[in-house]
């Protein structure tokens, strides 16, 4: 096997130092199956190849048939048997299994394998799909394997917000496609809100022949202002056809469909196309157009949409919204005072309790479960009602504890659309960056669960919203690669995650998305890190994990732009280093045409070792942990200082954060180094790091710096330095080391008992 090896070099004068990750190349299966032997050996695909398949199989048969026909221009015979014969090259066999999804994979030379249950079988076909070289290219081969899979969760979801910019049934299909790759199998379908209805309704049809063209009414005037939208919003609907030939497509790929119809909030659009369905206040003017009005006459019409709806989605589940509904327009609506009185409900939030579980009625009469978001816990959750936990894990963990089913999709780990790096480089988004290692990082069943309650955690979702998404390359720009990650939690063993292997196979998936012609972000430079370095003289090398990109980079504090001149990887930089420079670069991978710009500081620091007593040394850091709502450490009170503690390993503690609160961890102390020599320090936390070395900040982070790799690249001498630090004692930090020093020379990770103390 081949080890690739991503170099990074930083000469200078003085010294030299040399990292290197290294992450053999290996099956780049994305999400991680559950057992992978690779053994010696191809299996070699040709035309003459026939796919054999039982009759229960056969539609997964057809579909591998077309994607090799489309993909690779090979015209595979299809053959359907009673018992298919072990001669026949690629055998899809149905079995039974009482683990939705599981599936084998045995490749060898003289035949591919599949056997599993429905699901299964397709499953079994994308993990196929992955072991084939992404170029069209003969011979292609087929490393020869044995995979036995299954999923961790049953809802592996990813949404879809076409109200606040509508795609086309073309754009949908191919989302869900791409989804079905990657084995997600929840397309959370959010077909209305302010912005936006997007599905035909026979009872009412001004909902899209109005409620469908809000952009319109906005040009004349007639809508309010689109101001949250990036652009002017993009109209249009589906059609029943249109969307029984969505569910067609989503059901040959065993994708499900959640389709969500929004209330009592989100429902501008509604409102706008039928006025008496919103919330009027006590002199009967309009007061706000997004609350539909809790009448009799708002219920009676919801009562009629979700039975076209219903009608129209096989899918057991309906999602009703539920999220940041305006209620306090409540208490100036005669309808709601009057439902009130008549139902003896305390206040506004009760009265979205009772909505929610009006609906839910409805829907249980009609033999389907609700869904909706983290609010409709408020007030009292309805019987049978599955949580979406959006804002944070609060409202999901509540859910859970009180034995409702429960699906994770939490601020910020599971937004894309927030940038997913440095967000003054990035198109603009909402929230701050979520990194594809945030992502990945993310655990849906919360420490806080007993093992009995995280059972009620279906799984998790990423989400997208629209409004700072004006198309479809932009779509599949925001949600890729982030989405694979999503896949991998939800579907690999917790064993089975491994960021590093991850990232190597993320980066192998490039050419997938270049077959399937889809626009995911491109992968940053290897090598561009923020970096405080001791040594007067700078360079470093950069390279691109994908063939075929250019870089223009400048040092002179400029934005190359595509005027720049071009080169190809690696690229040797080399400076003298007074102060600081800022290197900035703008790559393009010729393959997609796109592009992402990157910028990383490089600071000189001068450090000395402290003179203190080294006998009195203890080992581990000090730690001081403060609560605060305070989200600067450099504004922290310390006189609220809640406890102390001494902690020894590389891992940061997790503290609960309580009441809005955060825990702040305060350490300090000393590294301790035996040895002269070069040395690498680098920390694995998101949320605010700050580490101090000598008193000058090392690793520091600005707005945005976060999101990028920072590291100290420091000579040192035998002896002992100041040491001390803040972060935020939280689920971000959980997964991450709190502090790595590396012997640059032999590439080595020092041991932390042996450097530090206080
Ligand atoms: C909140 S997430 C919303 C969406 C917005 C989003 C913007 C959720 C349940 N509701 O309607 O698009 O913020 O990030």
């Amino acid at each position: 096997m081949n080890i690739i090896r991503f170099k990074i070099k930083y000469i200078a004068a003085i010294f030299s130092l040399c990292l290197s990750v290294s992450v053999k190349a290996q099956l780049h299966i994305i999400p991680q199956p559950l057992h992978l032997t690779e053994q010696k050996g191809a299996f070699v695909l040709s035309g003459k190849a026939v796919i054999g398949v039982d009759k229960e199989s056969e539609a997964v048969g057809k579909y591998l048939q077309d994607y090799l026909a489309t993909n690779y221009k090979l015209n595979l015979k299809l053959k359907v048997y009673p018992k298919i014969p072990i001669a026949t090259a690629i055998q899809l066999v149905t079995m039974v299994s009482n683990k939705e999804g599981a599936y084998s994979l045995n490749v060898k030379p003289g035949s591919v394998k599949i056997a599993g249950n429905g699901a299964g079988v397709f499953y079994g076909v994308q993990s196929l799909l992955q072991l084939l070289p992404a170029k069209a290219i003969a011979p292609l081969k087929i490393t020869t394997c044995a995979i036995a899979d299954e999923p961790r969760f049953q809802w592996r979801g990813l949404s879809l917000d076409v109200s606040r910019h509508f795609f086309t049934v073309e754009e949908v299909k191919k989302y869900i496609d791409v989804m079905a790759h990657y084995k997600l199998n929840v397309f959370h379908w959010h077909l209305t809100d302010d912005e936006g209805w997007r599905i035909q309704i026979d009872k009412y049809p001004k909902l899209t022949e109005v409620g469908s063209k809000i952009s319109f009414y906005e040009k004349q005037g007639k809508f309010r202002k689109l101001d949250n939208l990036i652009d002017g919003g993009r109209d249009g609907f589906y059609t029943k056809n249109d969307i029984r030939e969505v569910i067609k497509y989503a059901q040959a790929r065993y994708v499900t469909i959640l389709p969500e119809i929004e209330m009592p909030g989100h429902s501008e659009a509604a409102i706008f196309a039928y006025p008496e369905l919103g919330c009027q206040d006590s002199t009967g003017a309009k007061h706000r157009v997004r609350m539909l009005d809790p009448s009799e006459h708002t219920f009676g019409f919801m009562e009629d949409v979700l039975t076209e709806v219903i009608a129209l989605f096989p899918n057991q589940y309906i999602h009703i919204g539920g999220d940041e509904a305006e209620m306090i327009d409540w208490l100036k609506s005669p309808a709601a005072v009057a439902l009130m009185k008549k139902e003896g409900l305390k206040n506004e939030k009760e009265i979205q309790s009772y909505f929610i579980k009006r609906i839910e009625k409805f829907l249980l009469s009609k033999n389907k479960k609700l869904v909706g978001w983290d609010e409709i816990l408020q007030g009292g959750l309805a019987e049978s009602a599955t949580v979406m936990s959006w804002q944070g894990e609060a409202g999901g963990i509540a859910a859970a504890q009180m034995h409702h089913h429960v699906v994770m999709t939490p601020l910020p780990y599971m937004y894309f659309d927030a940038p997913q790096a440095n967000e003054e480089l990035e198109p603009v988004g909402w929230n701050p960056p979520v990194t594809w290692q945030m992502v990945y990082n993310y655990e849906p069943q919360s420490k806080e669960l007993s093992p009995q309650e995280a059972e009620y955690i279906l799984g998790a979702q990423g989400n997208i919203w629209a409004e700072k998404v004006p198309n479809a390359l932009h779509l599949q720009y925001m949600v890729y690669p982030r989405a694979l990650a999503v896949a991998e939690l939800t579907w690999s063993s917790k064993a089975n995650k491994n960021i590093n292997r991850f990232e190597y196979k993320m980066k192998q998936q490039y050419g997938y998305f270049k077959l399937w012609n889809l626009n995911a972000r491109l992968p940053n430079i290897v090598g561009m890190d923020n970096i405080v370095t001791n040594s007067n003289q700078f360079g470093l090398v950069l390279q691109y994990p994908l063939l075929g990109a250019q870089i223009r980079y400048s040092v002179n504090g400029k934005m190359p732009d595509s005027n720049a001149k071009a080169q190809g990887f690696p690229v040797n930089i080399s400076a003298m280093l007074k102060d600081s420079l800022v290197l900035k670069t703008y790559t393009t991978w010729t393959l997609n045409k796109q592009h992402i710009f990157q910028v990383a500081t490089i600071k000189h620091a001068n450090i000395t070792a402290s003179n203190v007593d080294q006998a009195g040394l203890i080992p581990g850091l000090g730690y001081e942990l403060i609560k605060s709502k305070e989200t600067n450490f450099a504004k922290l009170d310390t006189t609220v200082i809640a406890t102390s503690a001494v902690v020894n390993t590389t891992n940061p503690m997790v503290l609960p954060v309580t009441d809005g609160d955060l825990t702040w961890v305060k350490m300090s102390g000393y590294l301790k180094i035996d040895v002269d020599g070069d040395y690498e320090l680098t920390s694995g936390f998101e949320v605010s790091p700050a580490l101090f070395l000598d008193g000058k900040p090392v690793i520091y982070k600005n707005k945005n710096t976060y999101v990028e790799p920072q590291k100290a690249l420091l000579h040192l001498k035998k002896g002992v330095y100041n040491l001390s630090g803040y972060y935020i004692a939280d689920n971000i930090n959980r997964m991450q080391d709190l502090l790595l020093l590396k012997e640059a020379a032999t590439d080595k990770l020092v041991d932390p008992g042996k450097y530090m103390f206080h």
